[in-house]
């Protein structure tokens, strides 16, 4: 099981303890902390030059476990399902950019909010939708031997996909089980709709393929009543040998953070 942190390029995130300012310095820590990569949240490509980007990673040591896409709905307006054709067309066009850059840092691609909010009300028209909107990008990606990570994403975000039990009934029945799409699972949100947390890895198998790490509470591991060390031991039961990354909230505080992350990574990689 690796392990990574997420770090932002272009805009902040609340997910982050650093700012697009401090990219490299959190690079370095990430180093320091015994992290194996950076999830890399990208917005867009106008001013990213990936290049530089790998190399700044590999000085270090380091990986990148996906790209994390969902800043652009919020910035720009993007989204698969639930607004014009040329909305969708141009989200589109954003994650073949995703798909492409994933294959020069070897990552993932993540599909989270970007995939729109849908509703109760119109749940199955809006998975046939969005099952039609992924088909060029599940192409692209089996093409291209990239993973998309379809996150499953609770309740309060969005209507579509919300447990990890959704998610994979959506692989299967809906997307027809292409091997190119995983689940992002992600445990703050697992917690909150998931049966459990062992039924889920069950469900899931090997199309997990990316985990979030946040407390019930969204706060740093320790903090609130998931039981990480029972969690990742069946996670690394189940054979995933993939990443695990840092997706909490800056609490309890950014100091505690820092210092903590390395003596946590090296008590989970000890299960
Ligand atoms: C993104 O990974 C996520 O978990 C969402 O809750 C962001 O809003
Ligand atoms: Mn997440």
């Amino acid at each position: 099981m690796k392990f990574s942190a997420t770090v932002t390029l272009q805009y902040d995130t609340i997910f982050s303890s650093f700012s697009h300012e401090e990219y490299l310095k959190g690079l370095d820590w990430m180093q320091q902390s015994c992290l194996d990569g950076a999830e890399l949240c990208i917005s867009s490509y106008s001013d990213i030059d990936l290049g530089r980007v790998k190399a700044e990673l590999d000085e270090r040591g380091l990986g990148c476990s996906t790209i994390s896409t969902g800043q652009a709905r919020g910035i720009e307006g993007l989204s698969l399902i639930g607004v014009p054709a040329d909305i969708t067309k141009r989200t589109q066009e954003r994650f073949m950019q995703h798909i492409d850059a994933a294959k020069v840092l070897g990552s993932k691609v993540t599909i989270g909010l970007m995939r729109g909010l849908g509703s109760l009300e119109t749940m199955d028209r809006d998975l046939a939708d969005l099952s039609e909107a992924m088909k060029p990008l599940v192409a692209y990606a089996d093409q291209k031997g990239v993973t998309l990570c379809l996150e499953a994403i609770n309740r309060y975000e969005t209507a579509l996909l919300n447990s990890a039990e959704a998610t994979m009934d959506f692989i299967v029945n809906d997307l027809g089980n292409p091997g190119c799409v995983g689940i992002l699972w992600d445990l703050f949100h697992a917690n909150i709709e998931d049966i459990g947390f062992k039924q889920s890895i069950d469900i899931m198998g090997s199309r997990l393929q990316h985990v979030h790490l946040a407390d019930s509470n969204r706060m740093f591991p320790g903090y609130g009543h998931t039981d990480f060390a029972g969690v990742l031991k069946a996670v690394k039961e189940s054979g995933y040998s993939q990443y695990c990354s840092f997706e909490c909230l800056n609490q309890p505080s950014v100091e505690i953070i820092l210092k903590d992350t390395a003596a946590w990574v090296r008590s989970m990689r000890e299960l």
